[in-house]
């Protein structure tokens, strides 16, 4: 029966030789499927001679037993390979450092804005906020702008389509004059007037672009109304904000006589710095005035109890005279290597 022992240890080799269980299964019919070699050996059995046929069966299931035991060894290494590959595959090495979530920080004019609210607020004056697309009422009739005045034209404003009623608002005046409307009502019962004192910062728009112009900016207004409120307040209020924001108690201010709508007198606002790179350079920087006694009227305070200040300055002209910034567009363009050296 060598040639017993030859098969085994044929098949035994055969099962070894292969790398998965689908080829395992193939080598196995070799052996064990219906025209396999111990499958052939079993059914020759009955042309053996009848004293011969016991001992050759005894030894052809011997074998068999063997090939499938070592069969089955077969296929639980493989699956064992298996299983190990797929460990390997699917490891995590927790031991790794991790992607690190990479640190935000708030956009310079967010700073700035948020420096500027302190500073007003440490001196008794509110946030307020309003829509920005707005009626042309609340952006030009009630900052007393003329029917005719060219701020009005769609060259210089964005219409909402189909509307020459709505738009996006030039200036956050029109939030001064719901907040002047607002306060009327809150004391209306009481029959005097606390002060109101409101910064209004927020995004407007000019049909506008260029190297110093975007036609979404920022801005933010100032109202201080009251009974007793002068040109002297506002030139105190905002040179102190001035010196203040610049961290500069050298800092000049000066007021140039201008004219707007809204405001009466009017002055532009100008200042030097006493050093750096822009020493003694005068740069304009806000608009301010008495408020325009119609403007009054229309937010429904008595001009001739009440008398305010107001001003208006860009946003992004702070944060760039602050941080020395030249060109607009690089706040509004996402750079991270812009915007990175902020925070
Ligand atoms: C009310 C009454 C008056 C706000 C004012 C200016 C002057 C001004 C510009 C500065 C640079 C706009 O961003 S900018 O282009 N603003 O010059 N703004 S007085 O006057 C008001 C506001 C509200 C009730």
């Amino acid at each position: 029966m060598d040639k017993l022992d030859h098969i085994v240890e044929e098949a035994v080799s055969a099962f070894a030789a292969v790398s998965d269980a689908a080829q395992l299964e193939q080598v196995k019919a070799r052996y064990l499927g219906k025209t396999g070699a111990l499958t052939e050996r079993l059914k020759a059995l009955g042309k053996l001679p009848a004293e011969e046929r016991r001992t050759a069966g005894a030894e052809i299931n011997k074998a068999k037993t063997a090939v499938e035991s070592a069969l089955e060894a077969r296929r639980e290494a493989l699956r064992e390979e298996r299983l190990l590959a797929q460990l390997a595959s699917e490891a995590l090495d927790v031991t790794l450092p991790g992607r690190g979530t990479g640190q935000g920080g708030l956009h310079p004019i967010t700073l700035t804005l948020e420096r500027l609210e302190s500073l007003f607020r440490s001196i008794g004056f509110v946030v307020a906020d309003g829509p920005e697309i707005e009626t042309d009422w609340h952006n030009f009739t009630s900052m007393n702008t003329p029917e005719n005045h060219p701020a009005r034209s769609m060259h210089d404003t964005f219409y909402i389509e189909g509307r020459e009623d709505v738009l996006l608002r030039t200036h956050t005046s029109p939030v001064q004059n719901r907040a002047m409307v607002a306060h009327v009502a809150r004391h209306a019962e009481t029959g005097t007037m606390p002060d109101l004192r409101i910064i209004a910062p927020g995004r407007v728009y000019r049909v506008d672009s260029d190297a110093t112009h975007s036609p979404m900016f920022h801005q933010v207004e100032g109202l201080w109304v009251g009974e007793d409120v002068s040109f002297a307040d506002l030139k105190g209020v905002v040179a102190d904000f001035l010196r203040k924001f610049f961290e500069s108690d050298d800092l000049q201010v000066r007021f140039r006589p201008s004219f707007f709508p809204f405001t009466e007198p009017s002055a532009e606002i100008d200042v030097a710095f006493m050093s750096g790179a822009l020493e003694g350079r005068w740069l304009e920087i806000a608009g301010c005035g008495m408020v325009h006694p119609n403007v009054l009227r229309m937010g429904g305070i008595d001009p001739e109890r009440y008398t305010g200040f107001a001003f208006g300055m860009g946003l992004d002209r702070l944060a760039m005279l602050r941080y020395g910034i030249n060109d607009l567009r690089l706040f509004f363009e996402s750079d991270l290597r812009f915007l990175s050296q902020f925070r």
